[in-house]
């Protein structure tokens, strides 16, 4: 695959698109990094950016993994050493899930944030930005809570990260662009290089293929989950035999299979009786929609085939996980 369509594949938006074409031209060496509020368990959010890190380091990038603890700490997310203990674990799991460690940097956010020059640069955006601005950047991230004056300095911050562990590219989740969008402006205000974005989606809800999936609402899969959980959540999920319902929904089962099976798998096997015609091979994502469509692949069986995959891609950090827990 070209470079630019390896850097891009599955992406819901790159920013700028000439910017990353430079960087596609000359990938090796270049650093690349996802930012994470550091939370126990890993669920598909977290998995599907670090599909994008994977296909990166195909692309000969360095990829750095921000354990987030000061910004987790911002948004309410506990007291800091509970983060921090979290934050171990979260990285043991994506060692486990295929993130090689020779070719990722693990850091943490409060090694270099709390730092007086870092701090001082947070204080000159805090100057630069209006609270307004900052609010609406942080409208898709901050929980349902009251907004505190922690959570306009949380997106400063992230701006500053992008500066100081010397990045040539921020990836995210659609729900980060808002925050990347006025990082372009703080880093050219503070006279930094402005540097590209790449923003995946976010998925569906597994049961109703509609909006957002919620990693709170059991709706989603996570580290936790044992085969059996996978398979039932995964058999409950909507799956009507298209890949463009009706209005604003959208096939979960189809999703999981462009987001997670495929970028993993270089062949997908589905196992299916004889009398109903037989395992089916497939290599390509588009293949395996287009007999889901024509009524070749059963909607039973292109779950069944999900949950198994689905599992294959969880259980090394399953085990890690109730490793770390013993
Ligand atoms: N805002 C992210 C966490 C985060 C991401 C980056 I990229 C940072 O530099 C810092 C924090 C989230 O919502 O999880």
């Amino acid at each position: 695959m070209d470079t630019f369509d390896l850097l891009t594949r599955n992406a819901s938006e790159v920013v700028t698109e000439e910017e990353l074409r430079d960087l596609a031209a000359d990938p090796d060496g270049k650093r690349a990094y996802v930012g994470y509020e550091p939370s126990g368990v890993l669920h598909l959010g977290h998995l599907l950016t670090a599909n994008k890190l994977i296909d990166l380091q195909e692309a000969g990038m360095e990829v750095v993994v921000l354990l987030a603890d000061v910004h987790a700490y911002l948004n309410g997310k506990g007291t800091f050493e509970e983060i921090q203990a979290t934050a171990e674990q979260m990285q043991a799991q994506f060692v486990a899930y295929g993130l090689d460690p020779e070719q990722t940097e693990f850091r943490y956010g409060s090694e270099f944030q709390l730092d007086e020059e870092y701090v001082l640069d947070v204080h000159a955006l805090a100057v630069d930005t209006s609270l307004n601005r900052a609010q609406r950047a942080m409208a898709e991230i901050k929980g349902d809570e009251t907004v505190t004056v922690s959570h306009v300095v949380y997106p400063l911050m992230q701006t500053l990260d992008i500066e100081y562990l010397d990045l040539d590219l921020a990836v995210g989740g659609m729900d980060q662009r808002k925050v990347h969008m006025l990082a372009r402006e703080g880093l050219r205000s503070l006279e930094y290089d402005v540097r590209p974005a790449i923003h995946t989606p976010i998925l569906g809800d597994l049961e109703s293929g509609d909006g957002k999936m919620s990693s709170s609402a059991g709706l989603t899969i996570s580290m936790e989950d044992s085969r059996e959980d996978i398979e039932e959540k995964v058999n409950a999920a909507f799956c009507p035999p298209t890949r463009d319902p009706e209005g604003d929904l959208v096939n979960p089962v189809l999703q999981l299979y462009q987001y997670h099976v495929f970028p993993r798998f270089e062949t997908v096997r589905i196992d299916r009786p004889e009398e109903y015609g037989g395992d089916l091979v497939y290599d390509s994502f588009e293949a395996l929609a287009a007999d889901l469509e024509s009524g070749e692949l059963h909607p039973a069986d292109a779950k069944s085939g999900l949950a198994a995959h689905l599992d294959e891609l969880i259980a090394p950090g399953r085990e890690r996980l109730q490793e770390l827990r013993s």
